[in-house]
């Protein structure tokens, strides 16, 4: 069985977040120490562990990630100029927490994905 994480908690309301969207399914916070001007992380209220743990009947939601993702980027006015969609997956795709989560990045040209 895996393990909740921070995210639980911010899911619950139980610790602080900048919270930018949140339905039944999915909830959308501020990431607390951003990579780029607009940083918002999509997560689904569902724990998910990695994208290794996403299942056939998670297509939806994780779809859903994505049209989150996309209105915050309106939101936030990055729509046109652009911006970036990453879900880290385990000790070398960088993920430090495991539930997964798309994070959008923008408000500034971004450099190459991989240093
Ligand atoms: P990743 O490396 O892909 O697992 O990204 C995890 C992100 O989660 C990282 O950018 C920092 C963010 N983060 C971790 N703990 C908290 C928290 O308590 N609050 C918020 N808002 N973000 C967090």
């Amino acid at each position: 069985m895996a393990e909740e994480t921070i995210f639980r908690k911010i899911i619950d309301k139980e610790i602080p977040s900048e919270t930018l969207y949140q339905d039944q399914y999915v909830t959308a916070f501020r990431d607390i120490s951003p990579q780029a001007p607009v940083h918002i992380l999509i997560i689904p209220n569902k724990l998910i562990p990695t994208a290794n743990d996403i299942q056939v009947e998670d297509e939806v939601l994780v779809g859903k990630l994505y049209t989150v993702a996309k209105q915050l980027a309106k939101e936030e006015g990055i729509a046109e100029s652009g911006y970036r969609l990453i879900m880290n997956c385990n000790s070398d795709g960088g993920q430090e927490v495991y539930h997964i989560h798309l994070h959008l990045l923008g408000g500034k040209k971004l450099g190459k994905l991989v240093s």
